[in-house]
């Protein structure tokens, strides 16, 4: 591949966004350093935690007794359905505007001890299921423009309790992570930015982390995060709720495959932030991100700050690499 020594800017075509490479750096042979790693849960229900089937919740709801996914409206909402309705400007300089929304947590499974890398197919196949409800019932309300799933997971990520869960914000205006995709993907002008970027990844096949007949999860070309990772749709699809029974069924064994090799990677629990895109229309194509944070071990993580905070991203290891990598691990 060119530029596979010297250092070089990568453009994001879904963002329009630069990263730094410099893979001259990475030439040092790795040393993968031997650090104590977290261990896995095995306590399958622990009485402290606010999320297990039959718990008391923080603000003092009681969890039913669930015995698979479970949703519940967030007690600590960041977004309010029916904020009043107030707009400031002055002189276009400081500017701010209400927002509506509605803020959900989803329990993927009873079981405390889990994660998606250690749940079954069927198991994940009722989140997906979720997730697409979700998504259809948030989005057919009149003030909700934008439905974001995602889960936070592992305490690296800031995520407050390992019970397997995500989260569902639902927003009135569309944040700027989808502004700037979402324009990308209108502006493009042949057809389907991503149906046409995973055609040329299929082909070149150096990014490809795993797939199967429905989804293919990749280290995009313009990677920020060390092994982050795109999961997509092979046929165009816009919306979770589109998705066949059998498509469902694929995404379910791509997602435990992809963070079961995540946590292959360092031999263990491997954080992450991940959630998907989709939105109504012709011109987008569904996909989930995942942002891994971790750089060399289960406890060396990537620090986005000096160049990264004040210019742009930068990484040593190379897109190719970090998907070589986890190809290896990934069963
Ligand atoms: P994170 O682990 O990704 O932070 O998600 C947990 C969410 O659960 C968080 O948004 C909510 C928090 O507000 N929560 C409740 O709604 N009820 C509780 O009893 C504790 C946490
Ligand atoms: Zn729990």
């Amino acid at each position: 591949m060119l530029l596979r020594d010297t250092p070089h800017r990568r453009r994001n075509a879904l963002t329009g966004e630069w990263v730094l490479v410099s893979p001259h750096r990475e030439k040092r042979p790795w040393r993968g350093q031997v650090e104590a790693t977290p261990p896995a849960g095995n306590v399958r229900y622990d009485p402290g935690c606010y999320l297990c089937p039959g718990n008391a919740r923080a603000a003092g709801v009681r969890n039913p007794s669930y015995a698979s996914t479970y949703v519940f409206e967030n007690d600590f909402p960041a977004l309010l359905p029916d904020a009043a309705e107030e707009e400031l400007n002055d002189d276009g300089l400081l500017v701010a505007a209400s927002e509506r929304g509605v803020c959900r947590v989803v329990c993927f499974s009873p079981d405390h001890s889990l994660t998606l890398s250690r749940m079954s197919e069927s198991a994940i196949r009722i989140v997906v299921d979720t997730w697409a409800d979700q998504y259809r019932e948030l989005m057919s309300r009149p003030e909700i423009r934008c439905v974001q799933i995602f889960e936070n997971r592992g305490e690296m990520m800031g995520a407050s309790n390992p019970h397997p869960h995500g989260q569902i914000w639902a927003c009135e205006h569309l944040p700027d992570e989808w502004s700037k995709e979402q324009a990308a993907q209108e502006a493009y002008p042949r057809g389907c930015l991503l149906c046409d970027y995973l055609a040329i990844e299929l082909q070149r096949g150096e990014r490809l982390v795993c797939r199967n007949a429905d989804w293919v999860a990749l280290v995009p070309f313009w990677a920020v995060w060390p092994f982050e990772t795109l999961v997509l749709p092979v046929r165009h699809t816009t919306e979770l709720p589109d998705l066949s029974p059998g498509g469902r069924d694929s995404l379910a064994s791509l997602l435990r495959r992809l963070t079961a090799g995540y946590d292959a990677l360092f031999d263990a629990p491997f954080p992450y932030s991940m959630g998907f895109h989709q939105q109504p229309g012709e011109r987008t194509h569904l996909h989930a991100h995942f942002y891994p944070p971790l750089l060399r071990s289960a406890t060396v993580r990537k620090f986005m700050v000096g160049f990264e905070m004040l210019g742009g991203p930068q990484r040593d290891l190379t897109p190719e690499n970090a998907a070589a990598r986890l190809r290896a691990v990934t069963r």
